[in-house]
């Protein structure tokens, strides 16, 4: 996949990507990641990207000249999915994460100050992603995290790690708790069932676990979930 990112901020990227599972990805070749900064498509004498919004209020806006010209360039004639970060925009899950992972390139639009001309959004993007009902500073950290949750679906980069199938949310739980060595720490010991051997019992413990973490913690969830009978009645004997 590759992945071209319009930022004025092209800094903000450098280590992001320079350790782990994404750095192993880029190495393999698998992503490829472009940094463009949109302020070198500004063509009068001071690079301007921003104004003063229409309508009046506070802070600036980025104008929509300099975003269209690098997606522009980007592309060409091509279509390529354009998304959009916008604390207004769709929510990102990880069913879209799954959905943008299909895609063999895409375009990642950072927008700062007050947000982007809205005719970027209109008529340039194909998306408009939000991370989260809080307000960043500017799409960067946003992008970081979309990639993120993106690039660990593409085929081959988890390798031997567990399946991406099989991991938290995509099962619509919340994860079971992990433990590793020792058996014992400070007093507080690892569940014995982990140490059994019995892989049926482990198994049937871990789903108990995942449905009542995600009852505690995450009660919502539980309406989306496909449960068995029993399943079913463990859920009605926590409520
Ligand atoms: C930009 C900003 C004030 C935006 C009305 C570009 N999930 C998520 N949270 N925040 C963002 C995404 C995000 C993305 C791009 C951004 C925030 N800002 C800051 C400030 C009002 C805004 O929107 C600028």
């Amino acid at each position: 996949m590759q992945i071209d990112i319009l930022t004025l901020f092209p800094e903000m990227f450098q280590g992001a990507f320079d350790a782990g599972v994404i750095k192993r990805a880029m190495d393999q070749g698998l992503v490829g990641i472009g940094l463009h900064n949109f302020r070198d498509q500004a063509h009068d004498k001071h690079h301007t990207v921003d104004d003063y919004p229409y309508g009046g209020g506070a802070g600036m806006v980025l104008k929509p000249e300099p975003i269209f010209e690098t997606v522009e360039a980007i592309k060409g004639e091509s279509d390529i999915p354009v998304i959009l970060l916008n604390p207004q925009g769709r929510l990102f899950t990880q069913k879209v994460a799954k959905e943008f992972s299909g895609y063999d390139r895409m375009i990642i639009i950072c927008g700062r100050y007050e947000g982007v001309d809205e005719r970027v959004g209109e008529h340039l993007a194909t998306d408009e992603i939000s991370i989260g009902d809080y307000v960043l500073t500017g799409g960067e950290s946003a992008a970081v995290v979309v990639i993120d949750a993106v690039v660990r679906l593409l085929p081959g980069v988890l390798g031997s790690e567990l399946s991406p199938l099989e991991d938290s949310h995509v099962a619509g739980l919340l994860e079971y708790p992990q433990y590793t060595r020792p058996p014992g720490y400070r007093g507080w010991t690892v569940p014995e069932i982990l140490l059994s051997g019995n892989h049926a019992q482990i198994a049937a413990w871990r789903r108990e676990q995942s449905i009542r973490r995600t009852y505690e913690r995450r009660p919502e969830l539980l309406d989306k979930v496909e449960l068995s009978p029993e399943e079913k009645r463990l859920v009605e004997k926590l409520r």
